[in-house]
């Protein structure tokens, strides 16, 4: 796999149902032991931050870039999380709290549906800085934790995490993957007239902000649940299609409270569509 890969496959990569490894704690937390960062990791996460914002510049939706409030903190380098969680915690009531790295659904999804988000502990090298094997505090901090400030965003999740557990209950975790997959990593969003990115795996990666706005590879469709469920996507290049929605507000009004048992059961049998050839 060349650069530019940005988040495994959660699905394919995800440890099958296992005890946490020794030193986590039965939902798969460790202590974060912010002072056992070295000076190189906080540097890597200082660069990548600097570039980052600055190719960003007004290409994330406005709610990202408000939310980045809560990442500037009392120092540079890798947020400490008790001190951004108390910053976090009293906007929307979510906290991060730090995973060694991919934890089993059912862990990630109760995480998520108690408004906790899991961080893996450890950042990419120098050397590495376009390559992602798993997510890292990186992807998960920068890429997730500002809009997780946006109370619509911030319940948005909550919702996906009970939609989780639910699908793992029923075996319909790779349609609610798609979900996940299409909205909180890879989502596009309209805003006064501008396609603007909201997905953490796109805000996170230097190489997929242009090309996701820019290029004319991609398909660029609007939000439809019943056509998201049905997409199947690559993890290991940058997407063939992205959806698009009108607002948070929206993508949480067709979410949240909804049952989405009956569609999964409409869509048994019906092919999978591919995003590149929608
Ligand atoms: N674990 N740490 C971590 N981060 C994830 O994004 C993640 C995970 N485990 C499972 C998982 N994602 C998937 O089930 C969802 O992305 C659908
Ligand atoms: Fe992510």
């Amino acid at each position: 796999m060349q650069a530019d890969q940005l988040i495994a496959d959660p699905i394919a990569e995800t440890p099958a149902r296992s005890a946490p490894p020794p030193g986590a704690a039965a939902d798969w937390t460790i202590p974060q032991h912010w002072e056992r960062f070295t000076a190189e990791e906080h540097r890597v996460w200082d660069i990548l931050f600097a570039r980052q914002q600055e190719l960003l510049g007004t290409r994330a939706v406005r709610a990202f870039h408000e939310g980045l409030d809560v990442l500037r903190l009392s120092k540079p380098g890798i947020p400490d999380l008790d001190e951004l969680n108390e910053r976090l915690f009293a906007r929307t009531g979510w906290t991060v709290v730090s995973v060694p790295g991919l934890v089993p659904d059912d862990i990630f999804f109760d995480h998520l549906s108690n408004r906790r988000f899991p961080a893996g502990n450890f950042i990419r090298s120098a050397e590495q800085l376009d390559y992602l094997e798993e997510p890292d505090v990186f992807h998960d901090v920068f890429g997730h934790v500002p809009l997780l400030a946006q109370p619509a965003v911030a319940d948005f999740m909550q919702a996906i995490g009970g939609h989780g557990l639910h699908a793992l209950e029923v075996g319909a975790l790779h349609r609610l993957a798609r979900l996940y997959w299409y909205t909180v990593e890879f989502g596009l969003a309209r805003e006064d007239g501008a396609l603007k990115i909201y997905g953490a795996g796109i805000l996170s990666s230097f190489g997929e902000t242009r090309y996701s706005l820019e290029s004319d590879v991609p398909h660029r469709p609007a939000f439809d649940m019943r056509r998201v469920l049905r997409t199947a996507y690559c993890s290991s290049e940058f997407q063939k299609s992205y959806f698009v929605i009108d607002s948070f507000e929206d993508l949480l009004d067709r979410t949240v409270g909804d049952d989405l048992a009956p569609l999964y059961e409409a869509l048994d049998g019906v092919p999978d569509l591919d995003p590149a050839f929608p």
